[in-house]
């Protein structure tokens, strides 16, 4: 009995290995300046860690608080500060300066 190899010979069909979630953390910038801060808002899951970075570009101190993740920092200017930003909930968190609220 002869296996006729049937003709599958297509462009290879899509590894199937793609999907694999790479190991890295996301990352998320942060910036802090004397009239703003971006972003408002960090969107993530419950779980995720963030590795982020934030600095301040301002020439005031500022901090970067997030309220819901129990994140307070101060910033000098010119400070640049690097630190694992664990999400303890899903949704959207408010980021904002506590020296000077809704302007950074
Ligand atoms: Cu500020």
């Amino acid at each position: 009995m002869s296996l006729k190899s049937p003709e599958v010979h297509g462009p290879s069909t899509a590894l199937g290995t793609v999907g694999s979630t790479p190991a890295a953390p996301e990352s998320q910038l942060i910036e802090l300046d004397d009239f703003y801060i971006e972003p408002k808002e960090i969107t993530g899951k419950a779980g995720e860690t963030l590795a982020a970075t934030a600095f301040s570009e301002g020439q005031q101190m500022h901090t970067l608080t997030i309220d819901a993740l129990g994140v307070d920092r101060e910033f000098a200017p010119s400070d640049t500060q690097e630190f694992p930003l664990a999400l303890k909930k899903t949704g959207e968190f408010k980021v904002y300066c506590r020296f000077h609220r809704e302007k950074g």
